[in-house]
């Protein structure tokens, strides 16, 4: 039996690469350009739960096709859990990595309180069933950005117990603790464990 088809309901191409390195082994996949989507997928709701399954049953609902979607957020404690479900346009639109990591650095200048989280949400959809699967990683925000590896905020994001950020690891080894490797773990388990694909 050749590998189950899985289209990423995402158009962020950082989160293609990782997600492949994650899950190419498994899945055959593909993207949403291949399927001619062309506007940005929606993500109106009020939480990451809510944004992630949007944007899978968009693709869903549209194409009948088995998706994976993933909505992602980073936390900060010291600001109330901002930017979180505003992570992508913190700064404001268009969406700007640079420009929302300044905002970020900004916002905690002279605060002592760096912690924070970054959190993975995932929706899978086959044949109109949906499962989600969360991860999460906590960590500090530095106060100046460090590395050229990854995307977002990874230069300022440094997991508890590390030296180094996102930015200064490389691609697998950020996918070995990061939120969504995480998310993604329960996801493989899940498929595994239900046997989900066996019957087909
Ligand atoms: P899609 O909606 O097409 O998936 P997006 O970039 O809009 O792409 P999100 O809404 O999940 O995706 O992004 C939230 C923000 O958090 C966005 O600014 C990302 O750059 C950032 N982000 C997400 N995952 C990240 C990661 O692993 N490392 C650093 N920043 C990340």
């Amino acid at each position: 039996m050749g590998k189950q088809r899985l289209y990423l309901a995402t158009q962020n191409q950082h989160k293609i690469e990782e997600i492949k390195d994650l899950l190419g082994d498994l899945f055959d996949i593909h993207t949403v350009f291949e399927l001619g989507v062309q506007i940005e997928l929606p993500e109106t709701g009020s939480s990451l739960q809510e944004n992630s399954h949007q944007k899978a049953s968009y693709i869903a609902s549209r194409f009948s096709v088995t998706c994976l979607s993933d909505d992602s957020g980073l936390e900060v404690h010291a600001l109330g859990g901002a930017p979180g479900v505003y992570s992508a346009r913190y700064a404001g639109e268009p969406k700007d990595d640079a420009a929302n990591v300044r905002k970020l650095i900004a916002e905690l200048d002279g605060i002592l309180d760096r912690s924070a989280r970054f959190v993975t949400v995932l929706t899978f959809h086959h044949e109109g069933q949906y499962f989600s699967f969360e991860g999460e990683v906590q960590g500090d925000i530095v106060s100046i950005p460090r590395g050229d590896h990854g995307f977002g905020y990874d230069p300022v994001f440094q997991p508890a117990g590390y030296d180094r950020t996102f930015a200064e690891m490389t691609m697998v080894e950020k996918n070995q603790l990061a939120h969504r490797g995480r998310a993604m773990l329960k996801f493989k388990s899940f498929i595994d464990e239900a046997a989900f694909f066996s019957d087909k």
